[in-house]
């Protein structure tokens, strides 16, 4: 099919704002209603300074694109995915059975979903040899910081930055805390 776009290493993103020279993760969707929580990811690795790539790849939809994506994501460079789809999401589990690199699955809330049990257990009910990592239900903040924290197993630079994100994470929390306790829970503005 002419019309399906081979994924190279020089395949960059049109924009500056997640274009990377050398992405480590790679993000997906299925498709751009996606985009509003799986950007989610892209922010918290762009605060931990991990370079990536964000992509729309469907399996349903643009299955050659699909499979090319996972075919190439590791000799461009990628260490680890993060795929997210919603309804009948099989865009993580199929990536997984191609790509080796390991893969977090966002389960997405789409419109027409059933509550999002949809996704959810389309990605998260794996069969046996396939695994994919799969996060809580828009959980795409939490499919980043898995990344990271697979990345920063060998880079200590990161992490460091990981762990200066939980300790803000926990001063966010006790500020929360001693407000609430001073304010009284029924002026509390937070
Ligand atoms: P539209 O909003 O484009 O109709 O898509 C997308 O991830 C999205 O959440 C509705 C939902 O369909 C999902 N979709 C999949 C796949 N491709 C698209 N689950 C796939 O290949 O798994």
């Amino acid at each position: 099919m002419s019309t399906t776009t081979h994924f190279t290493k020089d395949t960059p993103s049109k924009t500056s704002a997640n274009f990377h020279e050398h992405p480590l993760v790679g993000i997906v969707m299925g498709s751009k209603s996606d985009l509003p929580i799986m950007k989610q990811a892209a922010v918290v690795l762009q605060e931990l300074a991990v370079p990536c790539e964000v992509r729309i790849v469907s399996a349903h939809r643009t299955p050659l694109r699909m499979v090319d994506y996972a075919e190439t994501a590791a000799s461009r460079g990628l260490k680890v995915v993060i795929a997210g789809a919603g309804g009948a999401a099989h865009l993580p589990g199929m990536i997984a059975s191609i790509c080796p690199l390991p893969v977090v699955g966002v389960p997405v809330k789409s419109s027409q979903s059933m509550d999002g049990w949809d996704s959810v257990l389309s990605i998260l009910q794996m069969p046996g040899g396939i695994p994919v990592a799969t996060v809580a239900l828009n959980g795409s903040k939490n499919a980043a910081l898995l990344a990271a924290q697979m990345l920063a197993i060998s880079d200590t630079a990161l992490a460091e930055r990981l762990a200066q994100y939980r300790r803000r994470l926990q001063q966010q929390i006790e500020t929360d805390a001693t407000l609430l306790e001073n304010q009284g829970w029924q002026s509390f503005t937070g």
